[in-house]
């Protein structure tokens, strides 16, 4: 018998359940092929992930107590092409090992592929004998791109989005007590031939601020048990005067079934509701502590459906726009807040795409909220769920992007390249995922759908039909429709690009961007960007990245000289928050990427150039400059 970590911790985890019989769990196949490859740089925590990663409960807003994760080390085979998925190699070894989650393209696969369009992914699982009777769901936390799944032979499901979780029934086709075969056929083109999906900054030619894609099982992968209805998925939003708005989704469809929510501080029941599944209902809790960024306070959840139980939890806070003293704001409970945070694109020189481990995740969110931003731009990316959790326990808003089609022109051949009816309706479909599947994180405050034009059909202007439509799935948060270049009047926000320096709710502006529009909120959604190289050992050692360093930002020459650059550039938005409508602001960014060497801090999150006393100062300076319009009273731009 061996009996892999991840599951020891997953059966640990599962402490107020019957636990699986450990006896009856094994797995068939070797796992001692899996070696770190060593990436182009690390992390302090690239040794520390082992072979048992992401130990986690990977759905926070939707959590089972009887559930075995299987992350750990599969067996991975490169497949010839897309045919390849008609003539699945049942019962085969392949002949390279793979760590997941992850990213192929990583060390931290054992892989560290190139081009990996098509590949094979398998594993064996075991379903413990007192699970028969119950529906078994097997979930996948996000594959980039398409997945085909088979269990013991059988094709049991399809996925595409890169970005998304998935959650496939398995039960017709495990055998209970035993060992299950799963393979997984994924295709991830990326931005080759004529795809035009949602991709973000992945590129197969990596280059300036288009960096090394992510193919393949990038998040966890775990089993659950669940009786035969079972909750599929909760809908809360919680608001400043203690209206919850609930909706149970249970997977059967037919008939409502009665449901239970309660919600509980350190233990105590405080408010509970009886309500039907799969059809909204509201309550209301009396005087409840409100989530802010400098209280997040959460209240948990738990939500009985018949003989179905999960764990939840919600934050009460209400996001909307108003005017303050004649100027469009946006307000977090009724007030003026002036968001301001980084461009954290979430990438990682070991893991790209997945971060190492949960500690290094919220590394990175410590940094923001130790200089005091209240606020962080999840750029063109979706992060594993635990990262928004990680959000709403530490008091971060989360201005969230879709993941962008392919940028407007390509470096190769300058082409442009925008989607046709058939991908953009596939857009569409993926922003409804994006939205339906983050909505109940309180930290959510508003959404992105277009980025500098990549993707924007500019012939007609989707924008508009877009935000209708993100606007009626979640009607409690405000859209950023195009966040800079092409702004056609859609959304909540006037938001405008520009480095180094900003030009945030302004009358003046430059050529790349619009004139500020004062019915909609004034607002900088990226600027800064100033570059200090750094020494070998933390940079992403590839040549070609290194060679593209001076050619994107400012460079400045020493990390003094970065930091005075900063407080100019900060003192800047500060005048511009005292004497125009600037309602916000994004810093690029919070780390280094490839061959950018723009970040707080480097790629590999072990210099920190910010200067930390300075820096907290001249971000507390943006906070006073705002209250002081939201007072109401008359201040002077600082020389
Ligand atoms: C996979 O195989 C194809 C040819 O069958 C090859 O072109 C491609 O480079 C291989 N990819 C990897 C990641 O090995
Ligand atoms: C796969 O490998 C395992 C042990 O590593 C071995 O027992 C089994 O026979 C192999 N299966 C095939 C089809 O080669
Ligand atoms: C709850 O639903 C009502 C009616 O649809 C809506 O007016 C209200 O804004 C919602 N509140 C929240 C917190 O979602
Ligand atoms: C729901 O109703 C449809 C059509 O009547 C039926 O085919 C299906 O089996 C029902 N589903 C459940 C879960 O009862
Ligand atoms: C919610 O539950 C978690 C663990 O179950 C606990 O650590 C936390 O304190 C609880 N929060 C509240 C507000 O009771
Ligand atoms: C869009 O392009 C894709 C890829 O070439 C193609 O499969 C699809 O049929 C096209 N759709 C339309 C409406 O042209
Ligand atoms: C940046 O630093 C690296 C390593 O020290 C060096 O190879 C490269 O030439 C430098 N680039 C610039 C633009 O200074
Ligand atoms: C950029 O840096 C490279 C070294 O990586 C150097 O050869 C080149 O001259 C620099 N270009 C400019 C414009 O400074
Ligand atoms: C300095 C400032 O913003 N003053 C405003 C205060 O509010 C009144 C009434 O809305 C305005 O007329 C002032 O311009």
């Amino acid at each position: 018998m061996h009996l892999t970590g991840s599951l020891v911790v997953s059966l640990l985890a599962a402490t107020s359940f019957a636990l699986p019989d450990k006896s009856a769990v094994k797995h068939v196949r070797s796992n001692s092929g899996y070696s770190l490859k060593t990436p182009p740089l690390t992390t302090p925590w690239t040794d520390k992930v082992g072979t048992d990663p992401w130990p986690e409960y990977p759905r926070p807003q939707l959590e089972r107590s009887q559930w075995q994760n299987l992350n750990g080390v599969w067996q991975y085979e490169n497949a010839s092409g897309l045919d390849a998925v008609q003539s699945p190699p049942f019962g085969q070894n392949f002949s390279q090992e793979v760590l997941i989650p992850s990213c192929l393209e990583s060390g931290l696969s054992g892989i560290q592929a190139v081009d990996a369009l098509y590949s094979w992914f398998s594993n064996s699982f075991n379903v413990d004998s007192s699970w028969k009777g119950q529906q078994v769901l097997l979930n996948f936390g996000a594959v980039d791109y398409e997945a085909t799944v088979f269990v013991n032979g059988k094709q049991a499901g399809f996925h595409r989005g890169g970005y998304f979780r998935f959650t496939l029934d398995v039960t017709p086709y495990v055998n209970f007590g035993q060992d299950n075969e799963l393979l997984v056929f994924v295709h991830d083109p990326t931005d080759s031939g004529d795809y035009v999906i949602p991709i973000g900054k992945q590129t197969l030619n990596p280059n300036h601020i288009f960096y090394t894609p992510c193919s393949g099982i990038w998040q966890s992968v775990w089993i659950e048990s669940t009786p035969a209805t079972y909750i599929t998925q909760l809908d809360l939003a919680a608001d400043m005067h203690g209206q919850v708005n609930v909706t149970v989704h249970s997977s059967n469809l037919n008939t409502s079934t009665p449901v239970e929510i309660s919600l509980l501080e350190n233990d105590k029941v405080v408010a509970a509701h009886k309500g039907p599944s799969n059809r909204p209902f509201q309550f209301k809790v009396s005087s409840p502590k409100l989530w802010s960024p400098d209280s997040p306070h959460l209240y948990n959840v738990t939500v009985k459906m018949g003989s179905d139980t999960i764990q939840s939890y919600t934050g009460f806070r209400t996001i909307s726009k108003g005017t303050v003293d004649g100027v469009v704001r946006p307000l977090l409970n009724g007030e003026f807040v002036f968001m301001f945070g980084t461009l954290d694109q979430g990438f990682w020189p070991d893991g790209i795409y997945t971060p190492p481990t949960q500690e290094a995740m919220v590394f990175d969110l410590q940094l923001l909220k130790d200089l005091g931003f209240n606020s962080v731009r999840k750029h063109i990316k979706v992060e594993n769920e635990r990262w928004y959790q990680a959000c709403d326990q530490m008091g971060l808003l989360v201005i969230q992007d879709m993941p962008a089609m392919r940028p407007l022109q390509t470096e190769a051949d300058g082409a442009t390249i925008l989607p046709n009816a058939t991908q953009q309706a596939e857009f569409g479909r993926q922003l409804t995922i994006l939205v339906n599947q983050l909505k109940s994180f309180p930290s959510i405050a508003v959404w992105i759908i277009y980025n500098e034009g990549w993707g924007q059909i500019t012939n007609y202007y989707p924008e508009f039909g877009l935000t209708a439509l993100v606007q009626s799935l979640d009607p409690t948060r405000l859209v950023d429709s195009t966040t800079g270049w092409f702004d056609h009047g859609a959304g909540d926000f006037s938001d405008n690009h520009h480095y180094a320096n900003p030009q945030c709710g302004s009358p003046f502006y430059s050529i790349d961007s619009s004139p500020y529009d004062d019915t909609r909120i004034g607002f900088q959604g990226e600027f800064g960007g100033l570059g200090n190289n750094v020494s070998i050992e933390h940079l992403w050692n590839v040549q070609a990245a290194i060679e593209t360093i001076n050619q994107t930002y400012e460079i400045d020459t020493s990390i003094d000289a970065w930091n005075y650059r900063s407080h100019v550039v900060l003192g800047e938005l500060r005048d511009q928050v005292q004497l125009f409508a600037c309602s916000g602001g994004v810093w690029t960014q919070t780390t280094d990427v490839e061959g950018e060497v723009n970040g707080l801090m480097t790629y590999d999150r072990r210099l920190k150039r910010v200067n930390e006393k300075q820096w907290k100062s001249d971000i507390q300076a943006l906070y006073d400059a705002a209250d002081a319009r939201r007072n109401n009273a008359t201040v002077e731009a600082s020389s």
